[in-house]
């Protein structure tokens, strides 16, 4: 496999890169750490490193150096289509190059090959309570999954090497991959249509063969490509990547540490908020009963604000800026559902959300971020079940995070243990009292 051979390159020159840093200048000082850093989030720590992708607080997201715009314009594309192939970034974040157009169809034809889902998963889904939420259904198919694991096979058959480690993980990675969307699929017509269920396409891609499994037409293809693009990698401290990232340090295999970081994408503060999002402006139209004036949309983000809630889709841990991929959104939106209605409270919102937040003066970043506007899109092309939403965040993100444990484990990264202190330990460093010896 060509891709295989690739990455075998560069990883011996990325070996010698990490081994120099390591061993030459492994003492020189990256930072320093406060108590507000320890007790906030670890907010702002460089502790954690990727070249998959890096995130400026007012450039926004670059993947493997190429910003937003790049990525849409230098990827290859499906003929006739507006956005480019998800299997195209896939191949930039693995490999950091953008890929000639046999190079992508390389990996549009390996995930074809091994798209195919195994019944038993189905059902398992069957069988979950109807009640279930989507995200937990795909969590529990990837676990389900686990069993097919090469990496866990060899493992437990002593065949693993920190040398060879990472060849079984993209063995894992690739065969698990082209899986998620069309589970996604199955599980939305599975909970919201009947259970009448869409055969794969052969001829189409990964977004568009899972548009045409949830039987929506056009453009919905390209906006699957286009928001799976998007959404594929944050750098590494958001909660699904990093969470993924830490089951892995473990040596954890690829469905462990996927279905992790499935269940960390859930929270209303990470990939939760693009759920809230649309919840929020359905309720804003079902208390005003219509299309809200500016001062009256004002008037909502304070009764939120009053409330003690956050207006979810704006504001962002690292971001200082109006976040690329809810510009890019935007655009889609401008061009394909300009007369939508909620699509145009999106852009109401904001003009007038900015100077709210500012006002209030809490949130360092006042700006909106990409899950504000993905639900008001998702709902034009019939996708209102907004519990679903996270499912659609998982498929993309899920490019981003197996592509970073491979390289996890092919440049030898150990398993992450940070220290923890007590607060009696933080109370001595106050008062520099270093002959304390009770620390609870
Ligand atoms: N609405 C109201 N208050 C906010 C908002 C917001 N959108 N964003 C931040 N704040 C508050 C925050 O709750 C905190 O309040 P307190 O001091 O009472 O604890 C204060 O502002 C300072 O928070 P920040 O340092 O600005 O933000 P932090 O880095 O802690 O958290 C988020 C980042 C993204 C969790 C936060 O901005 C938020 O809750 N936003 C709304 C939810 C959201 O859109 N999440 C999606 C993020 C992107 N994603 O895809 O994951
Ligand atoms: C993400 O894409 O993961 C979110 O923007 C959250 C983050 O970067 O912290």
């Amino acid at each position: 496999m060509k891709l295989k051979e690739k990455l075998k390159e560069k990883i011996e020159t990325e070996r010698e890169r990490v081994n120099r840093l390591l061993k030459e200048h492994g003492d020189v000082k990256v930072g320093d750490i406060t108590i507000a850093q320890v007790i906030g989030g670890m907010r702002g720590l460089k502790v954690l490193v990727t070249d998959i992708s890096y995130l400026d607080p007012f450039e926004g997201i670059r993947y493997r150096g190429y910003t937003v715009d790049e990525v849409l314009q230098k990827l290859p594309k499906p003929k006739g289509a507006e956005m480019p192939y998800d299997e195209a970034q896939f191949y930039l974040l693995m490999t950091g190059d953008i890929p000639t157009e046999q190079e992508v169809q390389e990996i549009i034809d390996l995930f074809k090959e091994k798209r195919k889902v195994p019944n038993y998963v189905y059902k398992v889904l069957d069988s979950m309570p109807t009640q279930a939420r989507p995200d937990v259904m795909l969590a529990v198919a990837v676990d389900t999954m686990q069993q097919e694991s090469v990496f866990a096979k060899a493992y437990a058959e002593n065949k693993i090497t920190k040398q060879n480690a990472w060849e079984y993980m993209l063995e894992d990675v690739l065969n698990l991959l082209p899986k998620i969307p069309m589970i996604a699929a199955y599980i939305y017509r599975l909970k919201y249509k009947n259970n009448n269920q869409i055969p794969e396409n052969p001829d189409l891609d990964f977004g568009g063969n899972f548009a045409y499994m949830m039987g929506i037409d056009k453009p919905y293809d390209d906006f699957s490509r286009l928001y799976f693009i998007l959404l594929s990698d944050h750098e590494s401290g958001n909660v699904s990547a990093h969470t993924t990232h830490l089951v892995a340090s473990a040596w954890a295999d690829a469905y462990y540490s996927l279905a992790a970081g499935i269940n960390g994408l859930s929270g209303p503060l990470h990939g939760g908020a693009t759920q809230e999002a649309l919840k929020w402006f359905q309720e804003l139209l079902k208390k005003l009963n219509k299309i809200p004036t500016k001062e009256e949309l004002e008037q909502f983000c304070w009764d939120t604000l009053n409330s003690g809630q956050v207006i979810p889709g704006y504001g962002h841990a690292v971001l200082r800026k109006t976040d690329p991929r809810f510009v890019a959104q935007l655009e889609f939106g401008k061009k394909h559902l300009p007369d939508d209605k909620l699509f145009q409270l999106v852009s109401l919102l904001y003009e007038v959300a900015p100077d709210v937040l500012t006002k209030h003066g809490k949130a360092k970043n006042p700006w909106p971020n990409c899950d504000n506007i993905t639900g008001t899109i998702q709902a034009h092309y019939g996708v209102d079940q907004y519990e679903f939403y996270p499912v659609l965040f998982d498929i993309s993100r899920s490019m981003g995070v197996l592509s970073n444990i491979t390289w996890d484990r092919a440049l030898g990264y150990p398993i992450e243990r940070p220290k923890s202190v007590t607060l009696k330990m933080l109370e001595s460093l106050v008062q520099k009292d270093t002959t304390a010896k009770v620390w609870f």
